[in-house]
């Protein structure tokens, strides 16, 4: 990194959307040993939004300026998929460490030069916002599936629920913007990289966007012989839903139950649900975010998935998308994991 902070990891957040206001509301808010010190926005809008909610943050109309002010020990990316490549390259050649949000970029072409770019330095310093591992329930899973208690695992299944989407969701966003992340949380999970990927078409949900032909059940096969089902639907309406199941040997498990308020009325019992990742997912990213700060402050500079765990799920991807397409599995070869990345 560029020089080492003396008291608070000043925090430069570049795009100040949906995700990037939540970061710069949750620095300013939960997070210890940082403050937003940059914030780079060509909205002024939303700029302002996010000026207003981090203050002493300054504005910045691009990363380059922001580190030709000295401005910021660290960066947070969180701009579209699209423009992350441009913001990457520079934040890479100052050694700034990094928290990108998914994904590292729309593709592995992309995603290889910023791995080639990432090894000229003396480690990792791109950590990708891949926040379901740092959900409690998650975790607990992970550590039952790696203990061994139940047995081998067989299979996963996953759904994966969102009430409805945006206007500017298209068709291969059920693949980039939201199984993007059961590619890597699924694979972790198993300890497994995706050996190849299918998409089956059920019936169509006739109340789904005019665009979009949805749900779909996707068929994640692991190198292990784990297979993995994941139904992606995004026209529910009732809330927002992530859950996984896993087959043992000798027994089953479950996270992503439904766990707000519990109530009794007319007749029924009902337990609150969420309505979007925002909460579903807040202690997550205040985790995932702690953890990034700590690290950067220690030297670590990754405490979560890295830039190669950002190419393996953009090749995922890629193969997902060929899936919407295509009958049978599409596979996914990686190339070989550089030492750097071990
Ligand atoms: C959104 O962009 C996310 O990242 C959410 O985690 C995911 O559940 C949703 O489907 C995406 O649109």
């Amino acid at each position: 990194m560029r020089s080492a902070p003396a008291q608070d990891l000043r925090v430069g957040v570049v795009g100040a959307g949906q995700m990037g206001a939540d970061h710069i509301q949750r620095i300013t808010r939960a997070i210890s040993g940082a403050t937003v010190s940059a914030i780079v926005e060509p909205d002024a809008g939303r700029a302002e939004a996010a000026a207003a909610a981090a203050p002493g943050a300054r504005p910045f109309a691009s990363l380059d300026d922001a580190l030709a002010a000295d401005a910021l020990d660290a960066v947070i990316i969180a701009t579209p998929g699209q423009f992350h490549e441009p913001v990457l390259v520079p934040a890479l050649e100052a050694g700034l460490p990094t928290l990108c949000e998914k994904p590292l970029t729309p593709d592995s072409a992309s995603s290889l030069r910023i791995l080639e770019l990432e090894q000229k330095l003396s480690r990792p310093h791109i950590q990708l916002g891949f926040m379901r591992r740092f959900d409690d329930e998650y975790r607990t899973l992970r550590e039952l599936i790696a203990g061994g208690e139940a047995g081998e695992l067989l299979m996963l299944h996953g759904v994966h629920r969102n009430p409805s989407v945006p206007d500017s969701y298209t068709q291969s966003m059920l693949i980039t913007d939201s199984v993007v992340h059961e590619f890597d949380v699924m694979p972790w999970l198993a300890g497994s990289p995706v050996r190849s990927v299918e998409v089956k078409y059920p019936r169509r949900n006739a109340l789904a966007p005019e665009r979009l032909r949805e749900p779909i059940l996707v068929l994640i096969e692991l190198e292990n012989g784990v297979l993995v089902d994941v139904e992606m639907n995004v026209s529910v309406r009732f809330g927002y839903q992530v859950g996984t199941e896993a087959v043992f040997q000798s027994g089953v498990a479950r996270i992503g139950e439904p766990s707000g308020l519990q109530r009794w009325s007319d007749a029924a019992f009902s337990i609150a649900e969420h309505t979007t990742f925002k909460t579903r997912f807040a202690r997550a990213y205040d985790a995932q975010v702690q953890a990034w700060v700590d690290a950067v402050r220690d030297g670590t500079l990754v405490a979560g998935p890295n830039a190669w765990d950002g190419y393996l799920v953009a090749l995922a991807c890629e193969a997902g998308v060929q899936a919407l397409e295509t009958r049978g599995p599409v596979p996914v070869a990686p190339a070989t994991r550089p030492a750097f990345y071990a």
